[in-house]
């Protein structure tokens, strides 16, 4: 057939008839279509361990980790305490949490050394954009601890009880954790 010379429009152009021009058209506009929404998929590649949500690779760490311990444990892996600015990252990672299993984790919000200011670590973006705390939280209270009563509760966890809802917790209080990282 004459259409299967056709390599590109405008030699397709000269060969072949309207009809035969427009299906090499779709053909190409689809092809374009599949590569520019498969590309990303085929370069953004998470290590074992870790999965891919938008342009980030995360990991859930079935470890209990204080929260200082728990970022630099992300550190380790050229990784951050998992930031969520959006009500779909929120969904996808209160689903993945219920996968594993896991009813409260550390994410990267603090506002210690901030003037109270909630911000994630260690991008210093401030929560603003999205929030999703539990009703009445953050309530900043004491009790559990022992050293700063005052500034008791200082860090972000995604939290079970809540409906995983945010609440900011002492930041001494072991948890799974949440890292992640910008996918390859
Ligand atoms: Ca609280």
């Amino acid at each position: 057939m004459v259409i299967n010379k056709c390599y590109t429009l405008c030699h397709c152009a000269i060969l072949c008839n309207r009809s035969q021009v427009t299906e090499v058209f779709v053909k190409m506009m689809k092809l374009g279509l599949i590569l520019v929404i498969g590309l990303p998929y085929v370069f953004s590649i998470c290590d074992e361990g870790w999965t891919q949500f938008n342009d980030y690779c995360l990991a859930f760490s079935p470890d209990l980790l204080d929260w200082y311990t728990a970022a630099s444990m992300c550190l380790l892996y050229d990784a951050r305490l998992v930031q969520i600015d959006s009500q779909a990252k929120q969904n996808w990672i209160v689903d993945h949490l219920k996968a594993r299993k896991i009813t409260s984790a550390w994410a990267g919000g603090s506002n210690r050394y901030h003037n109270s200011i909630w911000k994630w670590i260690p991008s210093l973006k401030p929560l603003k954009n999205f929030e999703y705390w539990t009703p009445k939280e953050p309530n900043n209270a004491p009790g559990e601890n022992p050293t700063n009563p005052v500034n008791a509760e200082q860090c972000l966890e995604i939290g079970g009880p809540q409906n995983y809802h945010w609440n900011d917790r002492w930041c001494g209080i072991k948890h799974n954790f949440i890292c992640e990282k910008k996918a390859k």
